[in-house]
């Protein structure tokens, strides 16, 4: 018998972009550099194929076209980022009357569609000049971004009722500040240590600026890359690993924007090292009183780890793998085409931990997707036969039944991504759209995920 799995009425289906990714136009109409656009221009050889984030996926050009793709598979919600450095080039003082006019366009067009905007402020995408000022090193840049919000919320929040302050925030902190993968590509911990901080206090002082605006009934969340942590036994010094690992990677920041503290394991880890960032009271009180009002979870593949071997080189550069080292399960399932692991219930052990710990905030799956190299061999009478993408949602979405059937509180689920993009460092070698497209002429096509997913949203579930 064929089970079927149904969601709550007025359950969210969609997809997640972020404006570097997407729109192309990276210098079109007073357009200011950011740090990707001005990374490519030193060091070409790094991205993909050499292709930087000039044109994307052309969004800017294309926005009516693709909203119109978006409403005939299925979708009544979908996420957007802002450009800071399109709305206010150089990050502080004119806002740009074009930037203004793009994203008017995308919301109305988005409303007129019936499909719900989601908009992210900060999507990996510092103005060059902020970056060169210390980025969120900087108490300035803070300022900055909050009065960059503000405007956001100002010009776009009649319309707009659902915000994120970033994406993935830990990401440009590990990224650019120990792991060589965004600018500006250092490695020191402790600076990162601060980056991830002060983006903590940045996204509350974005909450305290939206809550003065009492915009009707609007939200303000943050999207978290919740990665589970796995440890390879039950043996006390591979669980002491996970928990470290949980306390560094997810806690740091899901314990202050939700619950307004830090975890009292992770302050002292971090004293003991001498290791803690700088900070005000004051400080400490904004994020308090400026927490989340919902949660935006994305999640792609666990984390697994064991006690360290070895002692880390105590001359070395101190970093996080200092406290573990990543396991290799035997027998785990992998991406064929993309080389992270696939585990399904991970989805479900995020949410329960959310319901049990985190007060069952309300929270929706803001990315979840596959990336595959190379799709074009699976092309047959014009489209992508993406079954691996298929089954691979559904294995998700039955975990994620389970945990709203045992209580979470869960509002919907968005797939990353809605069409092939440009992806950090990555280019287009990863492809995650349920809709191709062709980087040379930018032609679009539904691929079979995308013929699925309509169907998945009108009969708001699936059975099987
Ligand atoms: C997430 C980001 C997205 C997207 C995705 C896929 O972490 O929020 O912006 O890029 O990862 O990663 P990749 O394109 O590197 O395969």
């Amino acid at each position: 018998m064929a089970k079927e799995y149904k969601f709550p009425e007025g359950f969210w289906w969609g997809s997640a972009t972020s404006a570097t990714q997407i729109e192309g136009a990276a210098s079109e109409d007073g357009k200011g550099m950011n740090v990707w656009d001005y990374w490519y221009k030193q060091v070409p050889n790094r991205f993909f194929n050499g292709v930087g984030p000039e044109v994307t996926s052309d969004f800017y050009h294309r926005y009516k076209e693709d909203i119109k793709l978006m409403k005939e598979i299925g979708h009544n919600s979908f996420r957007f980022s802002i450009s800071w450095s399109r709305l206010i080039p150089g990050g502080v003082g004119e806002v740009n009357k074009k930037a203004v006019d793009f994203y008017n366009n995308v919301i109305n067009e988005l409303l007129e569609n019936d499909i719900m905007p989601i908009a992210t402020l900060f999507h990996f995408d510092m103005p060059i000049e902020m970056q060169h000022i210390g980025g969120f090193e900087s108490r300035q840049v803070l300022e900055n971004y909050k009065n960059y919000a503000k405007t956001c919320f100002e010009l776009f929040g009649d319309r707009v009722k659902r915000w994120i302050t970033f994406n993935e925030p830990i990401v440009p902190a590990e990224g650019g500040y120990l792991y060589n993968f965004h600018y500006p590509d250092i490695v020191d911990f402790k600076k990162a240590i601060q980056v991830c901080f002060n983006t903590v206090l940045a996204s509350a002082m974005a909450i305290s600026e939206f809550k003065k605006l009492e915009i009707k009934d609007g939200k303000i969340g943050i999207v978290l890359n919740l990665t589970p942590s796995y440890p390879r036994s039950n043996h006390p010094a591979d669980l002491k690993a996970a928990e470290i690992a949980d306390l560094l990677f997810n806690r740091s920041f899901l314990d202050p924007c939700v619950k307004g503290e830090y975890p009292d394991k992770l302050v002292e880890l971090l004293k003991s090292y001498n290791h803690l960032p700088v900070y005000t009271e004051d400080d400490l009180e904004l994020i308090k009183n400026n927490t989340v009002d919902y949660l935006g979870v994305n999640y792609y593949q666990p984390r697994r780890v064991k006690a360290k071997e070895n002692m880390p080189n105590p001359y070395g550069v101190f970093t996080p793998d200092w406290f573990f080292d990543e396991y290799v399960m035997p027998g785990r399932r992998m991406n064929p085409y993309r080389g992270w692991e696939i585990y399904e219930k991970g989805i479900y052990d995020i949410l329960i931990n959310v319901r049990d710990n985190y007060g069952n905030i309300e929270s929706y799956i803001s990315e979840n997707g596959m990336g595959v190299e190379g799709e074009e061999r699976f092309i047959k009478d014009g489209v992508i036969q993406d079954d691996y993408r298929i089954d691979f949602i559904k294995g998700h979405l039955k975990w994620l039944h389970k945990a709203i059937e045992e209580g979470c509180n869960v509002k919907g689920y968005h797939l990353w991504s809605f069409m092939d993009n440009w992806s950090f460092l990555n280019a287009y070698k990863n492809r995650y759209g349920l809709v191709s497209v062709d980087i040379t002429t930018q032609n679009r096509t539904i691929k079979k995920s995308g013929y699925w997913y309509k169907e998945l949203a009108k009969n708001n579930g699936f059975s099987e």
